[in-house]
């Protein structure tokens, strides 16, 4: 007899780092793989990108069927635009929020800062502005696969993203705003609470008894610290999309 499934538990998964490899597609493994922890549990997804690079990572393209109605929630950009069962459940607006004034001493800020140091490369697309977030990357978010490892080698040596993160909250410690390290190559801006805690209100509304979250940037500074740390969730920090699929039938799939 087909087991149930146990609607009591949710796993709750980062993308890139976790699902995928940074900003590429998921492999055919991962997708099996998740597909069968549906059968067993609820599955939602939380990326700090927008909707549109996760449908690009996350897309059956065969079916062409969009992320949203694959897993039981998707949450984009942090759970700022939030999708339950492929209807979206959510949508906040940081220009609203926080307001032209404050948001515009910030990019100036950034740019000043981004202008007066030399990268192995610069190129295209330095603010990416989202419903809920800034994202700003040195290198440009036009860069190409081999321009955005370049960077991730220069930035693991010369720390260049946490000195940059680093100056924009001594340059703005009561805006209200978080910078956090999020991908490989850029830093995420939105106002404090909007981290990855934020898709747990609408979690909370699913009465789940465990709610099991699996990143990779879980340490202090890292976009996925807030939820992987927060009571609600049980935190799984995991090193690859290897790792997940290793940590997670470790926990669903043991016999
Ligand atoms: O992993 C989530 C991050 O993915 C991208 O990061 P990067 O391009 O730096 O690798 C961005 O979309 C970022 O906002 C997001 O947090």
């Amino acid at each position: 007899m087909a087991s149930q499934r146990d609607t009591s538990t949710i796993c709750i998964f980062d993308v890139d780092g976790t699902l995928t490899a940074p900003r590429l597609k998921i492999c055919p493994d991962m997708e099996e793989f998740l597909k069968k922890l549906k059968s067993k549990v609820h599955v939602g997804l939380v990326g700090g990108s927008d909707l549109v690079k996760i449908e690009e990572q996350m897309q059956d393209l065969e079916k062409n069927e969009s992320v949203t109605k694959k897993f039981d929630y998707v949450f984009s950009e942090n759970g700022l635009v939030a999708f339950h069962n492929g209807e979206k459940v959510g949508q906040e607006n940081l220009l609203h929020y926080a307001g032209e004034d404050k948001l515009q001493e910030v990019i100036n800020f950034a740019m000043k800062y981004m202008s007066e140091i030399v990268l192995p490369a610069k190129r295209g697309t330095f603010f990416e502005f989202r419903s809920s977030m800034i994202n700003i990357c040195p290198v440009g978010r036009s860069c190409s696969q081999e321009e955005r490892l370049q960077f991730v080698e220069y930035d693991t040596k010369n720390k260049m993203r946490e000195k940059f993160q680093a100056a924009l909250i001594k340059e703005f410690p009561d805006a209200g705003l978080v910078f956090a390290i999020g991908g490989q190559i850029s830093i995420d801006v939105y106002p404090v609470g909007w981290d990855k805690t934020f898709c747990l209100k609408f979690i909370e509304k699913g009465n789940y008894k465990t709610i099991h979250f699996f990143g990779d940037k879980t340490d202090p500074g890292g976009n996925d610290h807030e939820i992987f740390s927060d009571p609600r969730t049980i935190g799984h920090k995991v090193t690859s999309p290897d790792d997940t699929i290793k940590q997670v039938s470790e926990l669903f799939f043991k016999d």
